[in-house]
């Protein structure tokens, strides 16, 4: 088992990043410190990280790109181990506006890369995407590490490249470095521009629920929790230069996502299904729309003992009741509000 004290986590203020660092104070065994480096983009929320103890937590208002901060920090803090989690990670973003998903996911990598690179004895690693392989059809097997790479929008493109550039380092400067790819996330503080919160928040205002094209497009979904416990697995015992799978064994249709996210938020509220089902409206399809994701997770399953621990069903309605719980959450986003402690606290001094 590598043995870890101190973690870099860039990224950590967004859904998956700030998961993984609540979930990291309460492994048995880890007494280390964690900083999070961080360039709180409209993605960064600090009301994700509240009530950690700052003895531990170290929060960094900077850049991926900056890497004479990365190596200050990596120095000062005496970090043996980095988890990058900091990207550019909306798709519909991605076609609207591609080059800052260069920036941030190939440069931004490449940067920490050469971080590393001058201290091999830090280990590296990437948080991917099940997108970097592409679509499957209906009926194709699920994917494995061993599919082909095929982006299809500039978001998975930017992450193919930047899972390249680990393992060109990794095999060129003899890094210690692995890689995992993730099936599309859900859960607490997910910021509502992805599918399952942005339909929550929407049936909560009684706005239009927009289902690109059919509807007929497959995700495979996996909760956030248990994501950051299968990125933890990888840290301890995952080989280097490996590449791990990470799904949550739940393809399901998005027009029966929706369907069955509309039934859930009316029994809540114990109200009629049909009052939210009503609110769907299917709209343009996105360009370059995959079609189906799915994964297989045989290897972490087999290497690792790791497999995703949430029914979906089950997963998804806890998930609506916290958004229903935490109306403040939702509203500070929607209202910017959640940017002022960072524009007051941080304006002009990053880092
Ligand atoms: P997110 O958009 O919620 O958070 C990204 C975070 O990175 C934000 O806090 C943002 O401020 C920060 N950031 C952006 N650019 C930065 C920069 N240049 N320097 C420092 N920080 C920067 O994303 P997420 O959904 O939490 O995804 C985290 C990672 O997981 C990404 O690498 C993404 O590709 C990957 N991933 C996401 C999913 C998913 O379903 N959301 C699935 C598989 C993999
Ligand atoms: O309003 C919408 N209507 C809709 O039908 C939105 C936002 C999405 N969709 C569809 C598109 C997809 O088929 O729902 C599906 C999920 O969409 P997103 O939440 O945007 O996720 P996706 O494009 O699948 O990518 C996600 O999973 C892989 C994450 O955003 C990525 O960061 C991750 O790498």
């Amino acid at each position: 088992m590598r043995k870890f004290q101190n973690l870099l986590v860039t990224g950590g203020a967004g859904f998956i990043g700030s998961a993984f660092i609540r979930s990291a104070f309460t492994r048995p065994g880890f007494t280390g410190t964690i900083v999070n480096l961080d360039a709180m983009t409209y993605a960064g929320n600090l009301d994700n990280l509240v009530g950690l103890d700052p003895a531990r937590h170290v929060f960094v208002h900077g850049d991926i790109l900056d890497g004479a901060l990365v190596e200050r920090l990596v120095d000062t803090h005496a970090i043996d181990t980095i988890v990058h989690f900091a990207a550019e990670s909306h798709v519909d973003r991605s076609i609207h506006g591609p080059a800052e998903f260069i920036q941030t996911n190939v440069v931004g990598t490449m940067r920490l890369l050469d971080v590393v690179r001058a201290r091999p004895h830090v280990h590296f690693h990437h948080v991917s995407t099940d997108e970097v392989y592409g679509s499957l059809g209906f009926e194709d097997p699920m994917f494995t590490e061993e599919h082909p790479y095929k982006p299809n929008s500039p978001y998975a493109a930017s992450k193919a490249a930047s899972d390249h550039l680990v393992r060109s380092w990794a095999r060129t400067y003899k890094l210690s470095a692995t890689t995992s790819h993730a099936s599309n996330n859900y859960g607490p503080y997910q910021f509502p521009e992805k599918l399952i919160p942005l339909m929550i928040a929407n049936c909560l205002d009684g706005k239009p629920l927009p289902v690109y094209g059919d509807g007929g497009n497959i995700r495979d979904w996996l909760h956030v929790d248990d994501h950051a416990a299968a990125i933890w697995r990888v840290l301890e015992d995952g080989a280097p230069h490996e590449v791990y799978d990470i799904g949550g064994g739940n393809e399901w249709k998005n027009l029966a996502l929706v369907h069955c996210l509309c039934d859930a938020v009316a029994e809540l509220r114990g109200e009629p299904s049909e009052k939210y089902r009503a609110l769907i409206t299917f709209v343009a399809d996105r360009p370059g729309h995959d079609l189906r994701y799915a994964i297989a997770g045989d290897k972490i399953a087999r290497e690792l003992g790791w497999r995703p621990s949430y029914d979906f069903v089950t997963g998804l309605r806890a998930t609506i009741r916290w958004y229903v719980d935490h109306p403040e959450w939702i509203a500070r986003v929607k209202t910017g509000a959640y940017r002022q402690w960072i524009d007051t606290n941080y304006a002009g001094r990053s880092a």
